[in-house]
């Protein structure tokens, strides 16, 4: 730590006063900021005019937190047909900053930002670096894509905010990356965690030891991640990693943050977002605990309130530990869009990361080709062998690796061992899924 540093967890004066609220004054504070929302998104936005409308629901009929439940879904969907700023709530002159997401087919989506907007953004951020263990003063490798990507600049404001030295690396150029940590000294780092997995592949390669680096607390997210590759990552650098979750639709990242100290699932910053979890196929909410889609009602953004926006991500609410009045959500198995359905077996990549890491020899660099000879779904994974695990032992893992598949995702799978270093690096959010069935190509 450095001699500015201010510990926060021990000098509770540091935190934001929302974030140790007790939960009924929470959930007060939720309910006012509910109802303005949802009065500015109908009185301000043509498609929830219609919406709300169409659904039967009027800003009145909110009169408690259980209330929201009534009001429609918002989807991805309703962003691409509003394109470009027709979901913007505000005059464009009060409009400082968009984004977009890229999405791989059709329109991206553009979300909008007011000043105050930017502000709330930088301060939700600096709670999760600062519930992470980063603290002012530290010097900051900020690795997330600067541009229409919200990672980089909604991560930079953040770190700023939160007293940083901000170094503005944006994603890839891994040699400058390994040259700044070196030379500048950073003792925290944020990217994505496959991206920080070819930053250590690549000291490795050059004969630097990523256990000998300032870095000290990694803050990782964008990406699903398991716990495995939290240990990868922890024991080759030496750091603690926490993850950090967001979505451009309902703000960036900093939507929720998690705790060095419990490493027990990101908290969802409530005093700011209303999150739900559905049952993705009936619609219905689910109580506290079941696992379902995620989604979130924005309480106090000004550009674009999102009501209801159904994120895909398939996780679960629990209660608050290290914030307790802001529940934590668990770790995100996928996304509804990201689940392989093989010959009626459902799964997802974080599955096949999780097993392959508890297998000695394997890597935690592996891709998912799905094709279709003979109509027939096949999954093959090509997954690379670590430096020092040699091809005779590797036979053995990739063994191990299919029927450990059978025995706990149910499904068979054809393995390929990759030589180290033969598959493409991630220098930012990693493809993990090739989809040939549809393509022709299989
Ligand atoms: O990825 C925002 C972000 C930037 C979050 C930097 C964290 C760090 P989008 O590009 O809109 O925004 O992608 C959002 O990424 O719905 C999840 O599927 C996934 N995602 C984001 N954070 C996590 C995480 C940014 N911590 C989509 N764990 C989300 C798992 C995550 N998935």
């Amino acid at each position: 730590m450095t001699a500015t540093a201010t510990d926060t967890t021990t000098n509770p004066e540091g935190l934001d006063r929302e974030e140790t609220i007790s939960r009924d004054e929470l959930e007060a504070l939720q309910l006012a900021r509910l109802q303005q929302t949802v009065r500015s998104a109908y009185e301000n936005v043509p498609l929830y005019t219609r919406k709300f409308d169409e659904a039967g629901v009027h800003p009145d009929d909110l009169k408690e937190l259980e209330d929201l439940r009534k009001f429609p879904y918002t989807t991805k969907a309703d962003l691409r047909e509003a394109y470009p700023f027709g979901m913007f709530a505000v005059p464009m002159n009060q409009v400082v900053r968009v984004h977009a997401s890229s999405g791989t087919t059709g329109r991206p989506t553009v979300v909008g930002y007011t000043r105050q907007d930017i502000d709330t953004w930088a301060t939700m951020v600096a709670r999760c670096l600062r519930l992470s263990g980063v603290r002012p003063g530290d010097i900051l490798q900020n690795s997330y894509g600067y541009g229409l990507f919200t990672g980089g600049l909604g991560a930079h404001y953040g770190a700023e905010k939160l007293g940083c030295t901000v170094v503005p690396m944006s994603g890839g150029q891994t040699e400058k990356q390994i040259q700044m940590i070196q030379d500048f000294e950073p003792r925290a780092i944020l990217c994505t965690p496959t991206y920080l997995l070819t930053i250590m592949d690549a000291m490795r390669t050059k004969g630097i030891d990523p256990r000998s680096t300032s870095l000290k607390v990694a803050v990782l997210g964008a990406e699903p991640w398991t716990a495995e590759m939290r240990r990868e990552l922890e024991a080759g650098f030496d750091i603690d990693a926490c993850d950090i979750y967001g979505l451009s639709e309902v703000m960036g990242p900093g939507v929720a943050g998690e705790s060095n100290e419990t490493k027990d699932g990101a908290h969802i910053w409530e005093d700011h977002f209303r999150p739900e979890i559905i049952d993705p196929f009936t619609d219905d909410v689910l109580a506290d605990g079941e696992h379902g889609e995620l989604v979130f009602t924005s309480l106090t953004k000004q550009a674009l309130p999102i009501i209801r926006y159904r994120t895909r991500d398939l996780t679960r609410l629990l209660p608050g530990t290290a914030r307790p009045s802001h529940r934590r959500m668990g770790r995100i198995t996928g996304r509804s869009d990201d689940m392989i359905i093989l010959r009626g077996v459902n799964m997802f990549p974080s599955q096949i990361e999780e097993i392959a890491l508890r297998i000695p020899g394997l890597s935690p660099h592996f891709q998912l080709h799905l094709t279709r000879p003979n109509r027939m779904d096949q999954l093959t994974v090509k997954i690379e062998r670590r430096d020092d695990c040699t091809v005779e032992d590797a036979r053995t893992a990739a063994a191990e690796l299919g029927r450990q598949m059978k025995i706990h995702i149910g499904s068979t799978a054809t393995i390929e061992i990759c030589d180290p270093g033969s598959l493409e690096r991630s220098s930012g959010k990693l493809r993990r899924i090739y989809d040939l069935r549809e393509t022709g190509q299989a």
